[in-house]
């Protein structure tokens, strides 16, 4: 019996792409695996049986982590990817607008999976995005701003990226796969116009793909997630998806606070004295809210 290991690349409706040591084949989940929902994912390292029909994935090794959100108004997690090493998130700083809130629900996700995160902060040739910049380095970020279009910025992002496995996430029209037909010369991801009458994205990557490499290391493109909701987070552990909250959540004297209306709390004491910034706060407490209020069969 032929057996092979890859590691999957994309999803193409019920079979896989799968890079092997011999090149990529087409492979389908066989058996036991075919049941449950996503039980192979991008980014999965896999075992292959070739039979008459083709490739079957018939085992899916352990992760060691996995990317994934709800799906709003939907039941149960959408995975984005597995086995990562970082995790960009990437808005335009014009074009479409940032929605900083959508950035930290992005960011939240990387955090509660401890995958290390970094900002990218693109179109800087139609607005330098300042504001923004300072409020995610402030946070403790990473940030990238760049010009994938006029090609500002973006060598030192690109040293970051070779020899690991990264993800890059954001809104639609970000410019995510414009990013990397830059860093992957050949490379021929569909990019679209943002809408001029929504001024939105639209939505022109629709699955997330893996791309390997020159010189090492992969890259997965996402489709722009417009509303991620979030998935199987502890609330009482939510404080620390913060990194510039979770400092002053520790010195909290109340060991069960929520840090939100309790006179004398530390976090809300720094918010005062702008330690913290009032609209991380702000996104904390949505979000917070959100995970309280998950109907039951999400939480
Ligand atoms: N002005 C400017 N436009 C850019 C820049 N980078 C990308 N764009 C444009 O932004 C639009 C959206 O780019 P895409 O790469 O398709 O965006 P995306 O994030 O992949 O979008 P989805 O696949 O829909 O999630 C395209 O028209 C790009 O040409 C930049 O640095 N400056
Ligand atoms: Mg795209
Ligand atoms: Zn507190």
């Amino acid at each position: 019996m032929v057996t092979r290991g890859g590691q999957i690349l994309a999803r193409e409706g019920s079979s896989f792409r799968v890079l092997t040591p011999d090149g990529e084949v087409t492979a389908v989940l066989r058996g036991r695996t075919k049941r449950r929902d996503e039980v192979a994912v991008v980014g999965d390292r896999v075992a292959l049986e070739a039979s008459a029909d083709g490739w079957a994935i018939t085992q899916v090794e352990p992760r060691k982590n996995l990317l994934s959100r709800r799906v709003p108004g939907g039941r149960g997690n959408r995975a984005i990817a597995a086995n990562l090493d970082q995790v960009f998130v990437m808005v335009a700083a014009k074009d479409p607008d940032p929605v900083p809130q959508l950035l930290d629900r992005l960011l939240v996700l990387a955090e509660a999976n401890d995958i290390p995160a970094a900002v990218i902060i693109n179109k800087i040739d139609l607005d330098p995005g300042t504001p923004l910049v300072a409020r995610m380095t402030r946070a403790g970020y990473q940030v990238f701003p760049v010009s994938v279009r006029r090609n500002i910025g973006l060598e030192p992002l690109f040293a970051g990226m070779r020899r690991m496995v990264s993800v890059v996430t954001g809104p639609s029209g970000a410019g995510k796969s414009s990013l990397l037909n830059a860093l992957q010369p050949g490379l021929v991801l569909r990019t679209g116009e943002t809408s001029a009458r929504t001024g939105r994205g639209r939505h022109v990557t629709v699955s997330a793909v893996m791309i390997p490499l020159a010189g090492g290391g992969y890259l997965v493109d996402t489709p722009g997630f417009s509303d991620v909701g979030l998935w199987g987070l502890e609330p009482r552990e939510f404080v620390a998806c913060f990194p510039d909250l979770s400092r002053f959540a520790e010195q909290c004297r109340f060991p069960d606070c929520w840090h939100l209306t309790e006179p004398g709390c530390s976090l809300r004491a720094a918010v005062a004295s702008g330690e913290v910034q009032a609209d991380r706060y702000e996104s904390y407490r949505l979000l917070l809210d959100e995970l309280q209020n998950l109907p039951p069969e999400w939480a």
